[in-house]
């Protein structure tokens, strides 16, 4: 049985490396916090590096890391925390299925959607231009596909938003939904 307080929730955010799905998500946590929601952010910082170690970026890996960090969400879902969940998420098949797994409007799919060639304008790591060299094998966008979601809650355009302007876009698209 659920507990009082606040409702838990899947922010789900899905888009190409470089879109800018850190920036927003840990913008939307900080707004979370101030607001004195209990929140955690899963991404490839705390998961690809312990958890998923074992893990790399064919398909099926990332099939596998998806439903890993699906299960995982739901854990703290169970737990009654708002989770922010920020992975390329590339297949529309895992995201579906992450979606079921939550009850229905707890789950809040996330398009940060900017085009490729401004993500690999900004290529803040290098790894485009890597990947373009042939030096890095399955890269997302470049020789690895990305589905983009049908219908998702959010779309965020972030090549046309501030970050800020973007986070301001989750938190009332949350407050519309009675999550917060
Ligand atoms: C895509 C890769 C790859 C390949 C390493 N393809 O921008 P980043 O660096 O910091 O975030 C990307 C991250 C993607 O991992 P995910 O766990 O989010 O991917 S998935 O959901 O598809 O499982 C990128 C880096 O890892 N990276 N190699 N080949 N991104």
């Amino acid at each position: 049985a659920r507990m009082k307080g606040q409702t838990p929730s899947i922010l789900w955010f899905t888009g190409l490396s470089g879109a800018g799905k850190s920036t927003v998500a840990n913008l939307v946590e900080k707004r979370l916090h101030s607001l004195g929601k209990h929140t955690y952010i899963l991404d490839g910082d705390n998961v690809r590096h312990g958890l998923n170690r074992d893990l790399g970026f064919t398909d099926a890996d990332r099939v596998e890391n998806i439903r890993r960090v699906g299960e995982t969400a739901k854990l703290f879902v169970d737990a009654g925390m708002i989770v922010v969940v920020s992975f390329i998420s590339p297949f529309r098949s895992e995201r579906d299925m992450v979606r079921q797994m939550v009850e229905d409007g707890e789950f809040l799919e996330v398009f940060v959607d900017a085009p490729l060639e401004v993500c690999e304008t900004r290529d803040p790591k290098g790894l485009y231009a890597k990947a373009r060299e042939g030096a890095i094998k399955n890269f997302t966008g470049i020789d690895s596909p990305y589905e983009p979601p049908e219908a998702p809650e959010l779309h965020l355009r972030t090549g046309d938003l501030t970050p800020e302007q973007a986070a301001e876009n989750v938190i009332q698209a949350m407050r519309d939904k009675g999550l917060i």
